[in-house]
């Protein structure tokens, strides 16, 4: 399958190695991962201007239209992520929202909505047997 990841760049990376983690089991499952970058320690943060940010925005845009499912972890709030999943909302693409009911309250706008699929966790191995459910 190809798979959107989706998870917080400007909206903060406390999650960063997280994110990495489980892209690296969904590759290990044997799928495409197209949004790889989302795990790397070593992305800019800083807003590139309109023309450079549009060049994101085009290409996200674009993987995420191609893509047969997203997987977004929304512990830590992001406007970029939260986008995304109405994106793929209004584009009948299935979306897991995974979040630490530890760590955060999610939006009302996420937990009212019935299109998504939700899995709270309070341990990281809970989303990893998830994920082995979600692609069997
Ligand atoms: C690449 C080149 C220059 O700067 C970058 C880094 N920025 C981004 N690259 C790729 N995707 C991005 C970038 N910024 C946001 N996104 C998309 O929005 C990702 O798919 C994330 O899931 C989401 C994060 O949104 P924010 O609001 O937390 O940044």
């Amino acid at each position: 399958m190809k798979i959107y990841f989706a998870g917080s760049i400007r909206g903060g990376r406390v999650d960063a190695s997280l994110y990495r983690r489980m892209i690296e089991h969904m590759k290990l499952m044997g799928h495409a991962v197209l949004t790889e970058h989302v795990g790397s320690s070593k992305l800019c943060l800083e807003e590139q201007g309109r023309d450079a940010d549009a060049r994101i925005y085009e290409q996200d845009t674009a993987w995420l239209r191609e893509s047969d499912i997203l997987i977004a972890e929304c512990t830590c709030p992001s406007l970029g992520v939260g986008y995304e999943l109405a994106y793929a909302e209004h584009r009948d693409i299935p979306v897991h929202i995974f979040y630490n009911s530890n760590k955060c309250q999610l939006s009302a706008m996420l937990t009212g909505d019935s299109y998504f699929n939700l899995h709270p966790y309070e341990n990281e191995d809970e989303i990893f047997e998830t994920l082995d459910t979600i692609f069997s």
